[in-house]
């Protein structure tokens, strides 16, 4: 097969194509709801901090244990929609794995809750060894071990599920370099504009997703057994090591799954293509490198730390959101520019998601210098930066799939009222949270706190008003989805 064979679409049976149409949506609606839900303990917590509402510090922690993990999983099981629907164009997926996936995700979903709100566990998302065996009697060991047990068998569904990808795409493409564009790039082959951007994405977010759920698992399994065998000490660094990779990749991935939304989409609602070329290819052969290498910036004030991995990861950091950014970014621009495209709400939340990505990697990237990591190190710049690029930018590509998937982005009708009024409640509702976030770090308050200083509360109240526009805006997107999403059919 010559590369310029490789982009056509692949047939399914009309049921094979309803029930993967039923899968995706169910994926999406999931990870919208679980959002929704998320942003209201958000909101708690801001309320909290502004002394607007009075919450123990242990149901405190136990919501921002919940919010964290509930965010990433639903970041997960969303953007996995989003990208298993445009891989299976051009691979031949099954939906059977997609489905089971989804099952052990909910299953996973199920025992984390039980370990957060029966079992009191409240030792964030990340579960720091040696944090969730020391409660000082906050919570039990069962519920710290039902928590890492529930984080351990979503990635061991995200595992099969990226097996079944990882089979497909070698069923294709013959190799994964070959499907992320290599021998096109090395000049092994002429390149092809047509090979499928879903498919390049796609094998970057399987290999590094795989390794990060790998180290995940080994790293959860390590704690599990600290938890029933204290004398099995791991070396805490390493521990933490190991946490921060997995929890990097994972969320991170996130994005470069969902953005395969902005290449699939932008050029229908433009009618220009978009091509991948040399550029693109070496972009996302970079990120493979980049996404993983620079997780250290997580441990720069770990000082035990080995000098050359924090400073090989300010220098990848500094780099890492640039390759596909810049690819990305200029290719929307390129095909949205003077191209007359309809500015629907679907459009509108997937060039919003260029900014919110492009404009969140900046105070990311601050933080990531050593020098400023001294001083920002847990303080709200932290949220700041990953709420900035996570609420502007990835939540925008899955909600603006989302509402492709209606039919909004190809209906001729004009904009509805109800969705310009979320659009705007959520853009605006976005951006202060993420800039009090920003400001609150400049100004040395520190992140995870229950209780704020009296100095510090009027920025949670802004804050709080901030995250309910959010809150508003995404009760207009989850319900235009809840009405229109189950009985539209496939976009043609
Ligand atoms: C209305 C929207 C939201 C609000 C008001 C909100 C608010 C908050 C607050 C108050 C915290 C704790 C900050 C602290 O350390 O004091 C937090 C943490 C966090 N949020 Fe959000 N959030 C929102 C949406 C999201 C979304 C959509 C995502 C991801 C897609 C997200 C990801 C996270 C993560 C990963 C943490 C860290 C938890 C930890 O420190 O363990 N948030 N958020
Ligand atoms: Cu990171």
């Amino acid at each position: 097969m010559s590369a310029a064979e490789t982009s056509g679409k692949i047939e399914y049976s009309d049921s094979v194509n309803r029930n993967a149409l039923i899968a995706v949506k169910a994926h999406l609606i999931a990870g919208l709801l679980v959002f929704l839900l998320m942003m209201l303990g958000g909101l708690t917590m801001r309320a909290a901090q502004g002394t607007w509402l009075e919450i123990g510090a242990d149901l405190f922690y136990q919501i921002m244990t919940v919010h964290g993990v509930g965010v990433v999983g639903a970041a997960v099981i969303a953007s996995t929609g989003v990208q298993w629907y445009f891989l299976r164009q051009y691979v031949r997926l099954s939906n059977g794995i997609f489905w089971t996936n989804f099952i052990i995700f909910l299953t996973g979903v199920v025992m984390i809750l039980g370990s957060i709100f029966v079992g009191k566990y409240g030792g964030a998302w990340t579960f720091l060894y040696p944090l969730p065996a020391i409660s000082m009697g906050a919570w039990s060991n069962g519920a710290a071990a039902l928590f890492q047990l529930g984080v351990l068998i979503i990635g061991v569904g995200l595992l099969i599920l990226y097996l079944d990808f990882g089979r497909a795409i070698l069923a294709r493409y013959g190799s994964l370099a070959r499907a992320l564009g290599l021998t096109q790039l090395f000049g092994k082959e002429p390149v092809d504009y047509k090979h499928p951007a879903a498919v390049v994405a796609s094998t970057m977010v399987l290999i590094v997703n795989f390794l990060g759920i790998a180290a995940g698992a080994v790293v959860l399994v390590m704690g599990l057994i600290n938890l029933y065998y204290p004398e099995f000490k791991p070396d805490a660094l390493l521990m933490k090591n190991l946490i921060y990779f997995f929890g990097h990749v994972i969320i991170n991935a996130t994005i470069y799954a969902s953005v395969i939304a902005v290449y699939e989409l932008l050029p229908r609602f433009t009618g220009r293509p978009w091509k991948t070329n040399k550029p693109f290819y070496a972009a996302w052969f970079a990120i493979v490198f980049m996404v993983m290498g620079v997780y250290p910036h997580h441990l720069m004030m770990d000082f035990p730390m080995p000098s050359w991995a924090l400073i090989a990861a300010q220098i990848l950091s500094f780099g890492s959101g640039i390759p596909v950014m810049v690819v990305t970014g200029y290719g929307a621009l390129m095909i949205v520019y003077r191209s007359g495209i309809k500015w629907s709400t679907t459009a509108k939340l997937l060039v919003l998601s260029m900014f919110g990505w492009g404009a969140g990697v900046v105070p990311a990237i601050l933080d990531a210098m050593i020098t400023v990591n001294r001083t920002f190190h847990n303080t709200l710049w932290v949220p700041g930066h990953f709420h900035f690029y996570l609420l502007i930018g990835l939540l925008p590509m899955i909600i603006g799939f989302t509402y492709y998937l209606t039919g909004e982005g190809d209906s001729k009708e004009e904009t509805k009222t109800v969705d310009n009024l979320g659009f705007y409640a959520y853009l605006i509702g976005a951006f202060m949270t993420s800039m009090v976030f920003l400001a609150s770090g400049a100004n040395s308050i520190p992140r995870r706190w229950a209780a704020h200083l009296p100095e510090w509360v009027g920025y949670a109240q802004v804050g709080t008003v901030a995250a309910s526009l959010v809150v508003i805006g995404m009760l207009f997107f989850i319900v235009r989805a809840l009405v229109s999403l189950p009985g539209a059919s496939n976009p043609r």
